[in-house]
């Protein structure tokens, strides 16, 4: 069994100087797909490496650049959720840039359309053809143990990516991604001060049912709202990630609630914008001019867009650029050195122009111009 470091490793994935937390330097343009991760944070003392570590671990920053140092060829399976939204679209390509031949790998993504029958048949697959590594970005949070106990029985290494799951650590040997709960949380006190005590009667537009991005920003956000006796969450309905969902979920929320709400909230960019068609069509507006605050996630090229042009109030990132780090955990179980069990990819927040918060980064045309996604 690979040794792993029990430490949980703050890396600024992908970000040449992330700076972590909201209100700092604008955050470094998000680098090419393929650049090296960010410098990690100091291991915990108790990360003895592996019995067999070879002399010295590969500098991080070698790898993804550089071909299994084996010189065979790794053979990565990745069941990806689907081809739900931009974020998406984003990592997939960020996946197919890192895990390529050039790189030394053999990857076989299989985008699992958001159904998660197709996704557990996808990693038992991977299994079948006795792949070298396994990484699942899971659609939903239940129901994982079996196949994970399947692919431990085979003797195949996997890494839980982009999104949590609920089953025991020791079914699986990696997780990386972002904190979504957090999200939930920074939108909820951006909302906090921007609205500075006035009433909120707040429309949720969710993520996909059972995904651990919904529930994790669900219960930020809530968390916040609860301290709010001026708040009201009037209703909230699943969106599925997509842009026609948020404008389905939207058109019927106007039916309901036309006139009574003030704030919606988007779990991600396109709901966002499939908010926005079903507003502009029944003539409510949105965003700093408008009567609605919107908020949104993912922070993705398009979002940024409009939250420069001040349509979106306040826009949560998610970085998907994810893969590189994955990378960094794969190349050293393939090297027997020890690695982090562990790895939280840095998020911020960006705001409006003519919005200052210490919980977000006011948006320029720099910051949109230098990221990558
Ligand atoms: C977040 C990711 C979510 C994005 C959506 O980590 O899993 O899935 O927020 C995507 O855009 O569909
Ligand atoms: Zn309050």
């Amino acid at each position: 069994m690979l040794r792993k470091k029990l430490s949980v490793l703050l890396a600024a994935a992908m970000v040449a100087a992330a700076v972590v937390g909201c209100g700092g330097a604008d955050q470094a343009a998000a680098p090419a797909d393929n650049a090296a991760p960010a410098e990690e944070a100091a291991p915990a003392e108790d990360a003895a490496p592996a019995e067999d570590a070879e002399a010295g671990d590969a500098e991080a920053g070698d790898a993804e650049a550089a071909p299994a140092a084996s010189g065979d060829v790794i053979t990565v399976g990745y069941a990806q959720v689907g081809h739900e939204s931009d974020w998406r679209t984003a990592n997939t390509k960020n996946y197919q840039d890192v895990f390529s031949a050039a790189n030394g790998y053999e990857l076989s993504l299989i985008d699992c359309d958001n159904d998660n029958a197709v996704q557990l048949e996808a990693v038992r697959n991977f299994i079948t053809q006795q792949l070298d590594y396994i990484i699942i970005a899971p659609i939903e949070t239940a129901g994982w143990d079996t196949v994970l106990q399947e692919a431990q029985d085979a003797g195949i290494p996997v890494i839980i990516a982009d999104r949590e799951i609920d089953a025991d650590a020791s079914l699986y040997d990696a997780w990386v991604g972002t904190n979504t709960k957090n999200e939930g949380v920074t939108a909820g006190n951006w909302l906090a001060e921007y609205l500075d005590g006035k009433e909120a009667n707040i429309l949720v537009i969710e993520g996909s049912v059972g995904a651990s991005a919904a529930l994790g920003r669900s219960e930020g956000f809530n968390e916040v709202a609860e301290q709010h006796s001026e708040w009201k969450i009037l209703d909230s309905q699943s969106g599925d990630f997509t842009q026609d969902g948020g404008q389905e979920v939207m058109e019927s929320f106007i039916k309901s609630y036309e006139g009574q709400f003030n704030v919606v909230v988007c779990h991600n960019d396109n709901e966002a914008y499939g908010a926005m068609d079903a507003m502009n069509a029944a003539g409510i507006t949105y965003g700093v001019d408008g009567d609605v605050i919107l908020i949104s996630f993912d922070a993705t090229h398009d979002g940024l867009q409009y939250t420069l042009d001040g349509k979106i109030n306040c826009n949560v990132e998610c970085n998907p650029i994810q893969a590189a780090v994955v990378a960094e955990v794969i190349q050293k179980m393939q090297n027997n050195e020890s690695y982090d069990a562990t790895t939280l990819v840095n998020d911020e927040a960006f705001v409006a122009p003519g919005i200052e918060s210490q919980y977000a980064t006011t948006m320029t045309e720099d910051i949109l111009a230098g990221r990558a996604y």
